[in-house]
């Protein structure tokens, strides 16, 4: 539930200090798939390899990196993840295994197959390389080949693909000749799990399964999961092509109340507990963007602007 809250009191705060104009380019805010980026990393292990999107807050939190770092990231601080240089869409944090997050839609695919055959080549027996992946991104070539590949090199990879309804604007049944995505496993040779992504314990049960599956099996998992984004697409978003109503309804049912009205009426909580939790979430966040709004401007000299870069 902590982890949950600072995800979502995060972006809240990010977003407010987009609207400052202390962030420099886009954004993409998770705002609803809280249950999805936490369960999602919840059971992995600090070393196993994450490739998260372009929107990719949540699961950086979930697979640990400081807040701090980010929040610095986001707001082009020397001491953000990337020094500042990446952004958002590209936090960075090899020490917890986030090889990269990606602007790119799809590009991560590859590379999480590249960093599984990695895996597979030095005998890792208790690694696997995760890649996330959209609803939109899923019908790119990158995501296709990369399903593939995966499957017929039997390579530790888990594709977790949240259906989070739109691409942009675009409605999941107005992209995908067949929505049911799971479909496609049989297809690249797959093992297969498919659960409601608003449901923290259930996102958590399915990917230790995949995780267990992918170790065992010595094969490529898809994981499908359900959820719902509330915030907009990106910075800016008028929600022409969703009704205020719909936008309502899934509130309603956002990860973070279900799992809060579950351990209430569980008794395993009072509504003070949860309060207190919230509370903790925003101390933490707050402290983030404290340490970011101290930190110095990213160097933008030209010796800094070309150090750091690889090319082969
Ligand atoms: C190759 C590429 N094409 C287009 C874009 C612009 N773009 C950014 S996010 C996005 C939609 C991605 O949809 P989905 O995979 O469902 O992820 P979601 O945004 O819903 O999390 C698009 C088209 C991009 N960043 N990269
Ligand atoms: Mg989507």
């Amino acid at each position: 539930m902590l982890r949950m809250m600072k995800v979502r009191t995060f972006e809240e705060e990010v977003r407010r200090l987009y609207y400052e104009g202390a962030v420099h380019g886009t954004l993409h805010l998770c705002v609803g798939q809280e249950a999805a980026d936490i369960g999602s990393t919840a059971v992995l292990k600090k070393e196993d390899f994450v490739f998260p999107t372009h929107r990719g807050h949540g699961v950086c939190i979930g697979k640990g990196t400081d807040m701090k770092k980010m929040m610095a990231e986001i707001l082009g601080r020397r001491t953000g993840t990337n020094l500042g240089r990446g952004g958002s869409m590209h936090i960075c944090d090899a020490e917890n295994g986030i090889i990269g997050s990606n602007g790119v839609v799809g590009a991560n695919a590859p590379i999480a197959c590249g960093a599984a055959l990695t895996i597979r080549q030095k005998k890792q027996e208790d690694r696997v390389s995760v890649c996330f992946t959209g609803d939109g991104a899923a019908n790119s070539g990158a995501v296709l080949e990369s399903m593939n590949l995966a499957g017929l090199w039997k390579l530790p990879v888990i594709f977790v693909l949240m259906e989070n309804h739109y691409a942009v604007s675009t409605l999941v049944e107005n992209a995908s000749a067949n929505p049911d995505f799971t479909k496609r496993a049989e297809t690249f040779n797959l093992n297969c799990f498919e659960t409601d992504g608003n449901d923290i314990l259930a996102v958590r049960d399915i990917m230790r399964q995949a995780r267990q599956k992918v170790l065992e099996d010595r094969r490529p998992c898809l994981v499908v999961e359900h959820t719902y984004r509330i915030s907009g697409h990106s910075k800016s978003d008028a929600n022409k092509y969703r009704t205020a109503e719909e936008i309502r309804y899934w509130e309603e049912r956002g990860p973070i109340i279900r799992f809060s009205e579950k351990l209430i009426s569980e008794g395993m909580f009072i509504r003070q507990e949860i309060d207190e939790i919230l509370a903790e979430a925003r101390a933490a966040v707050g402290e983030a963007v404290d340490f970011a709004l101290q930190s110095p401007a990213a160097d933008d000299t030209a010796a800094m602007l070309t150090s750091s870069v690889y090319a082969d």
